[in-house]
């Protein structure tokens, strides 16, 4: 067992680090990819996390989605997008844009200014959602609940953290918390048993991120800690003396479904990748307006 905190919860541990080393995507843009193939099984229902960082002419031109959901935070900047029904936003630092593509999605995310960083995150959706129409959630900064603690700072972009609770539907359940961490705090963030999490460390302070037990190895930005299986969540520690800690907690239930990808689509067997591949090519069953629609 892992050693408790203060207040007696008994944290996972964690049983994986993962450097999110950078690469291009897009169409000039480069990201860090925290969570790829290899990191799928451990952590259904998780596809992709990529810290983005991306500077005009680059960005991510029209591009389709299938059977799944995409949630892009942004922490710096902006970002636009348009898609094939005439859906069009810009979302700023602070805010998120909650993505069903469900059957079909054709869409540009392009930055509205010189640097736009953030984070996009990938969810599964259940066999039974995959081909659900499309929607969106879009949470300006101001919509995101915010609490405090002891020097802990959180903002609740999905679940429920400090007795504050998201308006996000997640039909994957899933908890997306933001969480700042002045020198020397400490916190403990419960996460339901059956559920598979991890951490994004975005701001190490000057010693890193403690996480699962004080004595624990510290993380600096740019990793990915997967933790294992336990009851009753994470505990993190900051134990900089001057600066603060900031990295977003990640948890979701899993769907236990077999899980084909082929790039930006992701369906339960290679036939209904075919059937998608095809779709998108044809212009059907979700993809109509694919051979008429180009964003502006
Ligand atoms: C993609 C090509 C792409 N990570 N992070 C192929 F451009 C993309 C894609 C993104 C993306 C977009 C934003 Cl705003 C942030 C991203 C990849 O759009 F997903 C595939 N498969
Ligand atoms: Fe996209």
């Amino acid at each position: 067992m892992s050693s408790s905190s203060s207040q007696n919860f008994v944290s996972r541990s964690v049983i994986k680090k993962v450097f999110a080393k950078l690469q291009k995507e897009g169409d000039g843009a480069v990201v860090r990819r925290g969570i790829s193939r290899s990191e799928q099984k451990l952590l259904d229902p998780f596809l992709m996390l990529d810290e983005f960082s991306v500077s005009p002419p680059a960005g991510f031109p029209d591009h389709p989605h299938r059977g799944f959901e995409t949630v892009t935070y942004v922490l710096e900047g902006g970002i636009t997008h348009q898609d094939f029904k005439g859906h069009k936003g810009t979302i700023y630092a602070g805010d998120v844009q909650w993505m069903t593509a469900g059957r079909g999605i054709i869409h540009s995310e392009m930055p509205e200014e010189e640097i736009n960083k953030g984070l996009q995150l990938w969810i599964n959706l259940s066999s039974n959602e995959k081909m659900i129409e499309p929607n969106y959630q879009e949470l300006s900064s101001s919509d995101i609940p915010k609490a405090e603690q002891n020097g802990v700072q959180v903002k609740v972009i999905a679940g429920e953290s400090m007795g504050i609770q998201s308006p996000v539907y997640t039909r994957t359940s899933t908890m997306f918390l933001d969480f700042t961490l002045d020198p020397g705090a400490q916190f403990h963030q419960n996460v339901p048993e059956s559920w598979n999490a991890f951490a994004y460390v975005l701001e190490s302070g000057e010693s890193g991120a403690v996480f699962g037990s004080s004595n624990a190895s510290p993380v600096s930005a740019h990793n990915v800690v997967v933790f294992g299986q336990g009851n009753d969540g994470v505990s993190v520690w900051n134990k900089s003396s001057s600066k603060k800690l900031r990295f977003v907690l990640i948890a979701g239930e899993p769907l236990g479904e077999p899980v084909v990808q082929y790039g930006p689509f992701v369906m339960n067997t290679q036939a209904e990748i075919d059937m998608t591949i095809e779709d998108y090519h044809y212009g059907k069953n979700g993809f109509e307006m694919a051979k008429y629609w180009r964003s502006q």
